[in-house]
């Protein structure tokens, strides 16, 4: 049998996407304050730790239609202008950077792109561009815990990309939150179907 090594892998957790945000998911706040205290506890249980960033670039760049630049957004498939690069709200909400030397790796995402999930972004490993995918494999990580913003988009497609890449995947169900309840029900449910565990905190406090 695999050794079971353990990545963590916080999603979006970004101040745009938490209460008084530009694309604010409610419950976003509690989201990032019980992810730090789980770091805070658990750091241990994790071989490496990840968190991804959306990073979109400013108007009038249409980031391929993401961004809702001369209609209302829709909240499905476009969105208010969010996590553009180098403003206050595309910031880790104040509650993760304060355990910012826990986290080994940031992701940044969406750069001209809507990308979704956290395996399409970019970080950075001795100086050279690199991806989650290739940080996963040369720590040997076999099984990831997911948590973040937002259940029915960006956690949603890191999931299901990570069960296509063979991982195994738990979903901290209560360290995440939705855009909507619609979607996030049929998320859980997908992320399910797709293999994925979906678990709270206190499940893996008893099991560890
Ligand atoms: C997200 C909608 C638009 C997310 C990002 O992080 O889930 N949702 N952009």
């Amino acid at each position: 049998m695999t050794e079971v090594r353990r990545a963590l892998l916080g999603v979006d957790i970004q101040r745009d996407f938490c209460e008084q945000g530009a694309l604010a998911v409610a419950g976003g706040n509690t989201v990032a304050v019980r992810t730090r205290d789980h770091l805070l506890a658990n750091r241990g249980l994790y071989a490496t730790t990840i968190f991804s960033m959306d990073h979109h670039k400013p108007p009038p760049h249409t980031n391929c239609g993401h961004f809702a630049l001369t209609t209302e957004p829709n909240y499905t498939s476009s969105w208010p202008v969010h996590c553009v690069q180098g403003t206050e709200g595309a910031r880790l909400h104040p509650a993760i950077e304060e355990v910012e030397h826990l986290i080994d790796h940031v992701v940044r995402k969406g750069d001209g792109t809507q990308s979704y999930s956290a395996f399409e972004g970019v970080t950075e490993v001795e100086g050279a561009p690199s991806s989650i995918l290739s940080v996963l494999r040369s720590a040997g990580i076999t099984d990831l815990d997911v948590c973040g913003l937002a259940t029915d988009y960006c956690d949603l497609a890191t999931v299901l990309d990570a069960r296509g890449l063979g991982f195994e995947v738990r979903v901290l169900v209560d360290l995440t939150a939705g855009v909507a309840p619609d979607t996030t029900g049929e998320a859980l449910a997908k992320m399910q179907q797709a293999g994925a565990m979906l678990v709270t905190v206190k499940d893996i406090d008893a099991t560890t």
